[in-house]
């Protein structure tokens, strides 16, 4: 789309917002950039924008400012049904989304990945292998790097990872994936989405504008993948764990199997079921964007942990201490303590976002000894699991390691899986990570 010359509104100077001036600026719109917040708190913001021509508007995004643009494009974290926006687009004005602006930009060819738990390891996992088999494209989307960041330098040979969240795919109108990967949908982002169902439509868009010789790779486990089937316009490449019929990706007898292929080992340096599948789901990808089964295999052997995703941090007297502070939902929280038979000391808590803690209580049951509870959530997740298993409420992250420290026995493990958002005690899950990694380097065999 030719943009020349068009007043072009920008909602929100966060990463997503900055890529998007940038690109509209380049493509000779008259960019206005609107944030809520203050001038002061986005200076550093406004620095990076220097060298565009751009109008600024501070302290909100009023109604008589949308009414004056030809097209406004809200970051992901703007709320895609606010009552400014629907009454934009009553009169006329485009409102649109980074991806539908890059998916008409962007050169090469798309995997998408999306999910509510596993996205970003999975999207860097296929990045892994694709980079390592020689590949080119770059990995971009909610994983970090806005999707229009990465447009100029993109040619028609490459193969994309793009990790797309709910709130990216809500706005996405164009956007055709070659490659679509949904791993699960559990509930999360209620507060934003308002019920389940539309949840689940947003990460369904991710098949809309496929080919007939497109790909869905979908978790054949996972009922509300299953759902997504009859969408797939496409090619259906199925994953699970145990192979079996109608399956094309799946682990036996220790090894990852792909359409009868052997792939290579199935167990892998990141640990844990959940991880294993994301890893059969990266492995379809990858074989579908032509990388070869054995070099899969030994890509999957050398990748690392994504940073604060079943992060290994340090073994302290016998005891292994994992971060997962990117658990930030109960199903995630499950997965990770899940990967752990036994001997486990769990650290959960935060600010809750509506969740029910119960299943937690399921999983840590056979394998917990006890849970140090932490933040605002504590009381409450004391109230639905403590009946399952001994919790102890201990306030904040220091305390939890030190207590974890002190009495956890060699052979046990330590796991950071809040199940709850950080911001009642971080700014963000990456802050907490670190506070953790932290924490745990100080402490001493
Ligand atoms: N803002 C307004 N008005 C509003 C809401 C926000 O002006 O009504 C402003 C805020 O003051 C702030 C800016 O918008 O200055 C922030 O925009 P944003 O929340 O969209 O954040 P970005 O920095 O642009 O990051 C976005 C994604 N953020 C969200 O989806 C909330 C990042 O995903 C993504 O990495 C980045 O674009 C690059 O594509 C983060 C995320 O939390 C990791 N994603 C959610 C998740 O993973 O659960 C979906």
């Amino acid at each position: 789309m030719n943009w020349e010359g068009s007043r072009a509104l920008v909602i929100g100077l966060g990463k997503s917002g900055l890529a998007a001036a940038r690109f509209l600026a380049a493509a000779g719109a008259r960019v206005t950039v609107a944030d809520r917040r203050s001038a002061a708190s986005l200076a550093d913001s406004v620095r990076e924008l220097a060298d565009c021509e751009l109008s600024y508007h501070f302290g909100g995004h009023p109604e008589g400012l949308l009414a004056a643009q030809d097209l406004i494009v809200p970051s992901p974290g703007v709320p895609w049904d606010l009552p400014e926006l629907r009454r934009a687009r009553e009169r006329g004005i485009v409102v649109c989304g980074e991806l539908e602006l890059a998916a008409g930009a962007l050169r090469g060819r798309i995997i998408g990945v999306t999910g509510t738990n596993g996205k970003t390891t999975t999207a860097t996992l296929i990045d892994h292998v694709l980079r390592s088999a020689g590949v080119s494209g770059r990995l971009a989307g909610n994983v970090g790097t806005p999707v229009l960041a990465v447009v100029e330098q993109s040619r028609r040979e490459d193969w994309h990872v793009l990790e797309l969240s709910s709130f990216q795919l809500e706005a996405a109108r164009s956007l055709r994936c070659h490659v679509a990967v949904v791993l699960n949908v559990t509930p999360d982002h209620l507060d934003r989405h308002a019920t389940f169902q539309r949840y689940w439509a947003a990460k369904a868009r991710i098949l809309r504008n496929q080919a007939s010789r497109d790909w869905a790779v979908l978790n054949a486990s996972d009922p509300q993948c299953r759902r997504m089937e009859p969408r797939a316009s496409g090619e259906l490449a199925r994953y699970r764990l145990r192979c079996g019929e109608a399956v094309h990706c799946c682990a036996a007898g220790g090894r990852i199997r792909y359409r009868g292929e052997d792939v290579g080992r199935a167990e892998l340096p990141i640990p844990g079921a959940h991880n294993l599948e994301n890893a059969l789901a990266a492995t379809a990808a990858c074989r579908l964007a032509g990388v070869p089964a054995r070099r899969i295999g030994r890509s999957l052997q050398s990748f690392r942990a994504v940073p604060h995703r079943m992060e290994f941090v340090k073994r302290v007297g016998g005891v292994g201490y994992f971060n997962d502070s990117k658990a930030t939902n109960v199903a995630a929280a499950a997965k990770a303590c899940s990967a752990f038979r036994s001997g486990l000391w769990a650290i959960l808590g935060g600010r809750d976002k509506g969740s029910d803690f119960r299943p937690l209580g399921e999983v840590l049951r056979p394998r917990a000894r006890a849970v140090l509870l932490v933040g605002e959530a504590a009381p409450l997740i004391r109230r639905q699991i403590g009946s399952a298993v001994p919790v102890r409420e201990v306030g904040t992250l220091e305390e939890a390691v030190r207590q974890a420290g002190r009495r956890a026995s060699p052979g046990d493990t330590v796991l950071l899986a809040p199940a709850c958002a950080s911001f009642d005690q971080y700014a963000s899950y990456i802050q907490r990570g670190r506070e953790f990694r932290r924490l745990v380097g100080r402490l001493e065999d």
